[in-house]
């Protein structure tokens, strides 16, 4: 019986790290200029776990197959274990930890520390349950006032002041439209509850916490239609935050960015019909 147990050990070991080279499960393809080193840095974090994780298992088989239940009845003996042995470990794998954090780190920063490039395209996106409101500036690139007696959902979602001149253009709708090539400033708002901005191909995700206005910037460089999630769980109906992010050609965004509100909905309604989704 031990023996079958360390082999099935061995087994699964096996057959979970293949699974892993197969990469048949993998990440939609990344769109963003920071998208390949976060999966360079992905790939280095989980070769290195990966190590940890078979040299574990394959000890753990090897020590259920040598001690497993024999005939001679042998009594187990106790060991304190390994002082030395127990301090190596602990701090080779805080300087491997440590060291996967750091490297992380810059990648990180340059997506939410570091300012957004001068001249980004500015676009928030406030989250409620259970929709997403995105406001594009409009032709004057101001974004208007807001406050909350305004809002009303059915009209007014995010509040514009009615009496402010620079709402008069504001855009509100619920699909993220941005540039290609271009950076992208995201302002990421919520009325409610914390939701999660989340679209797989741009390689990062971002709470929305109410009261704070997030800031993050990235640039896409791949034109298309990609799903935007909510990937935190926020209520009830949680499964129906969920839209599209269009990137668009810099001239179709420009043209876009100068409609006024009822003809940018219009045209970035047939925009949107006009690209498929990326099959996987
Ligand atoms: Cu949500």
């Amino acid at each position: 019986m031990g023996r079958l147990l360390a082999v099935a050990i061995w087994v699964i070991t096996i057959a979970s790290v293949l699974m892993f080279f197969n990469k048949r499960w993998w990440f939609p393809e990344a769109i963003t200029d920071h998208g390949p080193s976060v999966d360079r840095q992905f790939l280095i974090t989980i070769i290195v776990c990966g190590i940890a994780f078979a040299a574990a298992q394959i000890g753990l088989g090897w020590v259920v197959w040598k001690y497993r239940d024999s005939a001679d009845k042998a009594r187990a003996t106790y060991s304190h274990g390994n002082n030395r042995l127990e301090v190596v470990w602990t701090i080779v794998t805080a300087i491997v930890f440590i060291s996967l954090a750091v490297m992380g780190q810059r990648v990180w920063a340059a997506l939410h520390l570091n300012p957004a490039p001068a001249g980004a395209t500015q676009i928030e996106v406030t989250a409620q349950q259970f929709a997403w409101n995105v406001r594009y500036p409009g032709p004057d690139k101001i974004f208007g006032r807001t406050d909350v007696p305004y809002i009303d959902d059915a009209t007014n979602p995010v509040g514009l002041v009615d009496t402010d001149a620079g709402g008069k253009d504001d855009v509100v709708g619920p699909t993220l439209v941005i540039p290609v090539n271009r950076p992208v400033e995201l302002i990421l708002k919520s009325k409610d509850v914390t939701h999660n901005f989340w679209v797989p191909q741009l390689r990062f995700k971002q709470d929305l916490v109410p009261g704070m206005a997030i800031r993050v910037h990235f640039t896409v460089n791949k034109v298309g239609k990609y799903e935007l999630a909510c990937a935190e769980l926020c209520g009830m109906n949680h499964f129906k935050m969920k839209t599209f992010m269009l990137v668009l050609p810099q001239a179709d965004f420009d043209a876009l960015a100068q409609m006024a509100p009822a003809q940018f909905q219009d045209k970035k309604n047939e925009l949107l019909n006009s690209y498929q989704l990326p099959q996987y």
